[in-house]
């Protein structure tokens, strides 16, 4: 027997047509928005049923339906939630995206990019990048049959490992922890002649000074743990994209496997993003002092910093970012024991994982962050016992120096 549509269903795809349309609309005035702007407002109106100007947390599970199927857009919080919806819109306009999708960690992001893929499938994908992703891609992934190459960052080193079963292509820019930039506009074009994806983890860069999409790339990834949270008290991730087959996708799994973030997190990040621009500036101004001042220490080996010209890099990120960001990593004379003697006289900087919140935070790759990239891949790309990462924070810029310069010394 055929099946009829109960009314209050019909009702409510009526109800979902006229949400796409108001969506448009905002997508269309966020786009004449500048950053701070997009930043402060874009997905925020004021609270619908109390006026409330910032958007409230709605922490419910489950939404009451005056009928069945009859609701007004959330039936439950895996599903879709006010709260989240808001990060997502605000995360979309900051990126130039059209699709914004929060998870609750940028490993959750990412896990659902890939678990879109099938057996058989190979990405290509940096040697340099974060050890979370690199464990993510070889212990979860491979074992169930996706492929993954690992490449430097030359675009012709990507060209060459392109295979016919090869559908990601998937960078980050500045890398972590060794701040190399990827041409993104060379990778663009490779993957556009092939037939491939590009997903670009933005999260050193932050959309505040790199927008992949506008430069041709498909997927933004984010961690929004870091700079765009701010305040080293969220773990919480993002993908952002033009590409509405893959938005379908990912959505599709973000509900169907559930790594959905908290309306919490997704609070508590929209707060932070609200002064990412002014953060931002303050994190590139203080990571040029104390990069400068690590240059000229005789304990200094080498600074890694894309803002200072003697970076191989440095041109292509003047031409390809609009700033440099607050990441410097260097390299000691001496290794484990010296690193370690170093870190512990800190004051200021932190000796922890992450990144891009207000406070000053040091990190030892080798160990800590790419402890599950394997010592030979390390040794290789760089990674070595003598290198020490900063995420270089907004205190005042003579005391991060004055630190560093009594735990050297
Ligand atoms: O920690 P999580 O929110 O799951 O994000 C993972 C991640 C993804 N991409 C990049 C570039 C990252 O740096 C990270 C997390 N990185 C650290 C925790 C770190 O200290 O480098």
């Amino acid at each position: 027997m055929p099946m009829t549509i109960p009314l209050t269903h019909r009702r409510m795809i009526v109800f979902r047509g006229g949400q796409k349309s108001k969506v448009e609309g905002q997508r269309k005035k966020n786009k004449h928005m500048k950053f701070s702007t997009k930043a402060i407002h874009a997905g925020q109106s004021p609270d619908p049923t109390t006026g409330a100007t910032i958007v409230p947390i709605y922490q419910t599970s489950t939404f009451t339906q005056s009928g069945i199927g009859e609701h007004r857009g959330y039936e439950y919080s895996r599903s879709g939630n006010p709260t989240r919806k808001a990060l997502e819109e605000n995360l979309s306009a900051l990126e130039n995206g059209k699709y914004g999708l929060s998870f609750a960690s940028g490993l959750a992001a990412e896990h659902a990019i890939l678990a879109v893929l099938k057996p058989g499938d190979h990405v290509i994908a940096m040697q340099d990048m974060y050890g979370g992703t690199y464990r993510l891609f070889e212990k979860v992934f491979a074992p169930n049959g996706i492929r993954f190459t690992y490449v430097d960052a030359h675009p012709a080193s990507f060209s060459d490992a392109v295979r016919p079963e090869t559908r990601l292509v998937w960078i980050e820019s500045p890398t972590n922890p060794l701040l190399q930039i990827v041409d993104i506009g060379s990778l663009v074009d490779i993957c556009k002649s092939k037939n491939l994806l590009l997903v670009v983890d933005n999260t050193f860069a932050t959309p505040f000074f790199q927008n992949p999409l506008d430069l041709g790339a498909d997927l933004v990834v984010h961690s929004t743990t870091k700079y765009l949270g701010g305040h080293s008290d969220v773990i919480g991730g993002a993908v952002i994209t033009n590409n509405e087959e893959w938005y379908e996708k990912i959505r599709f799994l973000q509900n169907a496997a559930g790594g959905v973030s908290s309306p919490f997190d997704c609070w508590l990040t929209l707060r932070g993003i609200k002064t990412l621009a002014i953060r931002m500036k303050q994190h590139e101004e203080n990571a040029f002092a104390v990069a400068r001042f690590l240059s000229t220490h005789k304990q200094v080996k080498e600074v890694i910093f894309p803002g200072l010209p003697e970076h191989p890099d440095y041109d292509l990120a003047k031409r390809q970012m609009s700033g440099f960001g607050g990441m410097l990593s260097f390299k000691i004379y001496g290794g484990f024991e010296e690193a370690n003697r170093i870190m512990k006289k800190f004051r200021i900087y932190s000796l922890a994982e992450s990144l891009g919140g207000v406070e000053s935070l040091a990190n030892y790759p080798a160990v800590m962050t790419h402890g599950s990239i394997p010592a030979e891949m390390r040794q290789k790309i760089g990674v070595t016992d003598d290198l020490i990462r900063l995420s270089v924070g907004i205190e005042d810029a003579e005391d991060l120096i004055a630190d560093l310069e009594a735990a050297l010394a």
